[in-house]
């Protein structure tokens, strides 16, 4: 009994937050594959993203990625999310597009293009004014193909001066979340690779600034839990971009290649005190041969479930087992945990709330797909210019 009071409650403090650029056309570079009603324009991508809310009950938020979603008045669509039940969420910097940035954004050798990414950051911080966003993403594609292209401490330096302008631009309300990448589109050094660089900047800058952790930007094998439990300790966990990876940075659905790992994400969570606030759980995919809305209908429920397991591990005997060293005992409390089927439970928990035990089927069944297949001609790619 003790324990579904627990997994309630953790569970209607989970809210995962979808993203605008998940509901448009995408693929690989060597295809990117369009489907029948996506959308045409920011507006009726947060409309998709009310779906994922409407049938999940826990993605009430939408980030935005600028300048893919970009309109004439922000306020304005943020109006618009709030009249579809949905508010706006992380703003998404993109300083990795233009020609410009061929040898960097913010790191650039050259001080005019470091002054154009800047102007955008900043820009990016009157979009979060003007739809009430309280989080900034900053990823940087910046990084060196070759030994000796740029200095790369020179790059610290010049990251480092741009950070600071932006975080002394940041309100009181609103805060930064700095996401590392291993490589890629950089082969040679990435100029934020790993968490202990976002870490270092972000430690530095102040309370206002946090590392986002991607699933997806680690090395194969890396134990992305231990990081999660790292940064949490030191209050500095801003948020997850969630995906699943294969091989490099993959954006599959969250928990379709490693449930496991995602479950021991989520126990890390839960025992930092997580679900608490001030860590920001969003997803970062892109659906390219399976339908959006339901792609991201699927990966809440995916994360959901994940957490519900986290939720049930049996803290105290696990403590119990770790003090007595019983290894294979508490191996054992955390499998437990992990091998419990939590779908009832998460059913029940939806009924609860009003909704349809199974968001899925009801989605289907909603017809929504259907209306927005005939109503909508010529659907956008996902990151397009606007
Ligand atoms: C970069 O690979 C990244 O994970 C960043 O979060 C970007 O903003 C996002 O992908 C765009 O797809
Ligand atoms: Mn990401
Ligand atoms: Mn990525």
């Amino acid at each position: 009994m003790r324990w579904s009071t627990v997994v309630t409650a953790g569970l209607r403090a989970l809210r995962i937050e979808t993203p605008s650029w998940a509901y448009g056309n995408s693929g690989t570079r060597f295809k990117v594959f369009t489907r029948k009603g996506v959308p045409r324009d920011p507006y009726e991508k947060i409309a998709d993203a009310a779906q994922v809310h409407r049938f999940t009950g826990a993605a009430p938020t939408v980030a935005l990625h600028i300048p893919w979603d970009r309109v004439e008045s922000y306020s304005d669509l943020a109006g618009h999310a709030r009249a579809n039940g949905v508010a706006i969420g992380a703003i998404n910097s993109n300083v990795f597009q233009d020609d410009d940035y061929m040898l960097g954004s913010v790191t650039n050798p050259d001080p005019a293009v470091r002054r154009k990414a800047l102007r955008h950051l900043l820009d990016c911080v009157d979009v979060m004014d003007a739809t009430g966003s309280e989080v900034l993403k900053l990823w940087f594609s910046d990084g060196t193909n070759y030994p000796g292209q740029d200095d790369i401490r020179a790059r610290q330096d010049r990251l480092a001066e741009a950070l600071d302008a932006v975080y002394a631009r940041l309100g009181d309300h609103q805060r930064l979340v700095l996401e590392y990448k291993l490589f890629e589109p950089a082969f040679y050094a990435t100029d934020v690779p790993d968490w202990g660089t976002a870490y270092a900047h972000c430690l530095r800058l102040g309370p206002k600034a946090r590392v986002v952790v991607d699933t997806g930007h680690h090395a194969p094998g890396t134990n992305i839990e231990f990081i999660v439990a790292f940064l949490l300790r030191e209050g500095k966990l801003g948020g997850f971009d969630l995906n699943s990876r294969f091989y490099a940075d993959d954006d599959l659905m969250a928990g379709a290649a490693d449930p496991f790992q995602l479950f021991r994400i989520m126990y890390e969570v839960v025992r930092g005190g997580g679900l608490d606030g001030g860590v920001a759980f969003m997803l970062d995919q892109c659906h390219n041969i399976e339908p959006k809305i339901p792609g991201q209908i699927r990966s809440v429920m995916n994360v959901q479930e994940a957490a519900a397991k986290a939720l049930l591990v049996d803290r105290d005997a696990l403590a119990r087992a770790q003090r007595e060293g019983d290894v294979l005992g508490a191996h054992g409390v955390f499998m437990d945990a992990y091998g419990t089927d939590v779908r009832p439970l998460l059913a029940g928990f939806r009924e609860e709330a009003g909704l349809a035990p199974d968001p899925m089927a009801a989605y289907a069944a909603s017809g929504y797909a259907e209306r927005i297949a005939a109503d909508r001609i010529g659907g956008r790619q996902a990151g397009w210019e606007a």
